[in-house]
């Protein structure tokens, strides 16, 4: 490339108008391609779908939304649109509740997969030369192998170091100058502590620069303590099984919202129960199709995630559109004395308060046919754990805050620092114990 800023010149710095050129012949070739499968050539035709109709990127709302349902009902091949032995990649996405479901790769969509996490990564900065420490589960998980084959397209020494075994995280982070990270955002609060104990100042001892964050929901504030400990940028970074992993929204150096790569995934924002598309800068369900994907286009996908498009254009001059923070998948919310709440809206404001610790659970029981939500919060570790009156200040410090911002008043418990259980990966935030 002759830009430096750029990985994929030719996609990144595209105008709207190029892009939406090549959205309409991605999608007119993607329709084509998905008749094949079992899934889509049974719904076109059930639905009375004429793929010659669609005459602009907006008539995709002609045709009909996908769901998690869907895909396990065709579980395994029902979606597949090559023959089974042109696939080379298996993932199987666990979700969270009830049956799995299978996400197959081609070779090209393999490349394709990798490219876009290099150019992520490298519109954050990372260069070749880099080290890269992957600090996320293989296997099954898209995590894994989808940073793993960003990593190296992009030219970074690449350590699959894979989740847990903290010390000795740390310890490869040390030995080998690792200046890229790709980390849960539980695991890099978690890893904090430990990093203090074995007496490691990371602004000191390490050379980290950059961490890609995500595949679960955090708040800014989040991204703060972790900035501030490691001394590093956060980069925020979505994406799901469904369309291929991670690579699928990512920030640039403004930090200001993640760039949904749109010459790989057409991006629509709809309300979730009317269905129709929200207006550019209000909230809903995203919906995303695939315009790269080989082996197994998937149309209209409802990812249940909440999010909105920030308007307006972002100053690294990328036409692509912005999402802004998952608020969380619509599963998350749940319904507390009438008021509708996300856990990450309690973890915002634990978060803010400094004598909080890493680790939070909230628990809803319901006691006397009353719901009730307990808020089990780790103090930090320079809070002195005998000293009540000072435990209590802070208890009545966390509960005033919880109230003011969610409008119900939890009941707030502190424990002890590293005293609340953790995941191998993606942190379980709420426990509902109620009975419906
Ligand atoms: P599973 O469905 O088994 O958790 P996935 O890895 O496919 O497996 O999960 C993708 C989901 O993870 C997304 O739909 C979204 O809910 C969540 N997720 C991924 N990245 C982020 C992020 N940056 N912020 C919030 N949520 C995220
Ligand atoms: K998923
Ligand atoms: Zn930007």
């Amino acid at each position: 490339t002759t830009n430096n800023q750029y990985w994929d010149e030719s996609s990144e710095a595209i105008s709207r108008s190029d892009l939406e050129a090549l959205q309409l012949d991605r999608l007119k070739l993607t329709l084509q391609h998905a008749s094949l499968s079992h899934f889509y050539k049974k719904k076109f035709s059930e639905e009375g779908v004429d793929i010659s109709s669609i005459k602009s990127v907006r008539d995709i709302r002609k045709l009909p939304f996908t769901t998690k349902q869907d895909l396990r009902d065709e579980y395994p091949y029902g979606f597949l649109c090559v023959p089974k032995e042109r696939l080379v990649r298996l993932h199987v996405s666990s979700g969270t509740t009830g049956q799995a479901t299978a996400i197959f790769y081609t070779r090209a969509d393999l490349e394709t997969w990798a490219d876009l996490l290099a150019r992520c990564m490298y519109m954050a900065g990372a260069r070749p030369g880099d080290t890269f420490q992957n600090l996320t589960g293989y296997g099954l998980f898209t995590g894994g192998l989808g940073f793993h084959y960003g990593a190296e397209r992009l030219g970074m020494l690449t350590i699959p170091a894979g989740a847990g075994n903290s010390k000795r995280q740390i310890q490869l982070m040390k030995d080998f100058s690792t200046n890229v990270i790709h980390i849960i955002p539980s695991y890099a609060l978690l890893l904090m502590p430990i990093m203090s104990e074995m007496g490691i100042d990371p602004r000191r001892d390490l050379k980290l620069r950059i961490a890609c964050v995500g595949a679960e929901p955090y708040s800014e504030e989040v991204r703060r303590r972790i900035e501030d400990f490691y001394g590093i940028r956060v980069y925020n970074s979505y994406g799901l099984s469904e369309m291929n992993g991670p690579g699928v929204a990512f920030e640039c150096p403004h930090q200001s919202g993640m760039h949904i790569w749109e010459d790989a995934y057409l991006v629509e924002v709809i309300h979730p129960k009317t269905l129709e598309p929200v207006p550019d800068g209000e909230y809903g369900e995203l919906v995303l199709t695939t315009l790269k994907r080989e082996g197994m286009p998937v149309i209209r996908y409802r990812t249940k995630d909440l999010t909105r498009i920030i308007p307006g254009e972002c100053e690294c001059g990328r036409v692509h559109k912005r999402l802004d923070r998952m608020q969380g998948r619509s599963d998350d919310m749940f319904i507390l004395k009438g008021v509708n709440i996300f856990p990450v809206q309690v973890e915002q404001v634990l978060m803010n308060i400094p004598e909080v610790g890493n680790n939070y659970v909230i628990v809803l029981r319901q006691e006397n046919n009353i719901d009730n939500m307990i808020v089990r919060v780790e103090v930090n570790d320079k809070i002195f754990v005998e000293d009540m009156r000072q435990l209590q200040r802070i208890q009545k410090k966390i509960t005033h805050d919880l109230k003011g911002e969610l409008l119900v008043t939890p009941q707030v418990e502190l424990v002890e620092p590293n005293s609340l259980p953790r995941a191998e990966g993606k942190a379980v935030r709420l426990i509902d114990e109620r009975k419906f």
